[in-house]
C-alpha cells in the first residue's frame, strides 16, 4: 500500500500522530531506537527532517536505522533537494506557500523531482504554511509567516493549495514554537478545506494535542518533545493517547 493511501485509510477511522525526528540531533542508531519507541507508543508514521545540518549521509544512515526497527512509514520532511534519501518510503513533496523566495516555492522541488522519480520514493504533494512565529524553518525558508490573527490568510493559502491539487495541508508554527498554531486558525482552515489537515510546532503536552484535534487537526506532529523527554511514555505516550481519544 502506498503511504498516502495508508494515511487516508487510517484517517477514515481515527486521527493520526506523526513523530518528527531530526537526523542532525542524534546518532543514527539512537534515531532508530527513538522511532521504535514512538512506534510502540502508537505513532502512525515517522517524519525525518530538520532545518539545519542535515546531510545526505545523516539522512541515509538515520532512515536505514529506522527501517530496520519499524514497520510504519518513514517519510522525508525535506528542507532542500540536497538531502533526500532513497531508503525512505515517501517524501512530503511540499511547497512553502508563504515563502518570499521561489527557491522554496518550486526551485528546490524542480531539482529534487527527477531524483525522486529515478529512485522511486513516493511523493506526497503538500501545501506547507508557516504561521507566526515560524521559528527556524520560517527564517531559513524565507517565509512571511502568517500573523496569528490573520485567519483569512491561512484559509486562503490552504484553499489555494487544495485547488492546486495538493493532497495535504500543513499548518506549521515552527519547531519549538512557544505556542502552537491558534485553535481558531485550525478550525477555520479545517472548515474550508476538504483534504486532511496537519498541525505542528509547539505541541508539547496532551492538552495542546487535544486542542489541535478538537479544533479540527487530522494529523498532529510532535518533534521537540521526543528529543527532550526522558520519559517518552509519559510525554509522547500521553500526546498520542490524546490524539487517539
Ligand atoms: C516542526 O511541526 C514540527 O516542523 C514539530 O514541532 O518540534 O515543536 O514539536 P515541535
Amino acid at each position: 500500500m502506498k503511504v498516502l493511501e495508508y494515511i487516508l485509510k487510517k484517517l477514515e477511522k481515527e486521527r493520526l500522530h506523526m513523530t518528527l525526528i531530526d537526523p542532525d540531533k542524534q546518532p543514527a542508531e539512537d534515531a532508530g531506537k527513538l522511532a521504535e519507541n514512538a512506534c510502540k507508543l502508537g505513532t502512525d508514521a515517522i517524519m525525518v527532517g530538520g532545518s539545519t545540518g542535515v546531510t545526505q549521509k545523516k539522512m541515509d544512515d538515520t532512515i536505514i536505522s529506522m527501517k530496520n526497527k519499524v514497520k510504519i512509514p518513514v517519510i522525508i520532511f525535506p528542507t532542500s533537494a540536497s538531502a533526500i534519501s532513497a531508503y525512505a518510503d515517501a517524501i512530503y513533496f511540499m511547497s512553502l506557500l508563504n515563502s518570499k523566495s521561489p527557491v522554496f516555492l518550486v526551485r528546490q522541488q524542480m531539482i529534487a523531482a527527477p531524483y525522486i522519480k529515478k529512485v522511486g520514493i513516493e511523493p506526497i504533494p503538500m501545501g506547507y504554511i508557516v504561521i507566526e512565529p515560524g521559528m527556524k524553518v520560517g527564517e531559513i525558508g524565507m517565509a512571511e509567516p502568517v500573523p496569528r490573527d490573520k485567519i483569512d490568510m491561512a484559509v486562503g493559502y490552504a484553499l489555494a493549495a487544495e485547488f492546486f491539487g495538493m493532497k495535504l495541508i500543513y499548518l506549521e508554527a515552527g519547531s519549538g514554537a512557544p505556542e502552537p498554531v491558534p485553535d481558531t486558525m485550525v478550525s477555520a482552515v479545517k472548515s474550508e478545506i476538504s483534504i486532511p489537515l496537519i498541525v505542528g510546532g509547539g505541541i508539547r503536552n496532551a492538552g495542546a494535542a487535544e486542542n489541535a484535534i478538537r479544533s479540527g487537526a487530522d494529523i498532529v506532529v510532535t518533534g521537540t518533545i521526543v528529543e527532550e523527554s526522558e520519559d517518552l511514555e509519559n510525554s509522547l505516550g500521553k500526546i498520542i493517547e490524546a490524539v487517539k481519544s
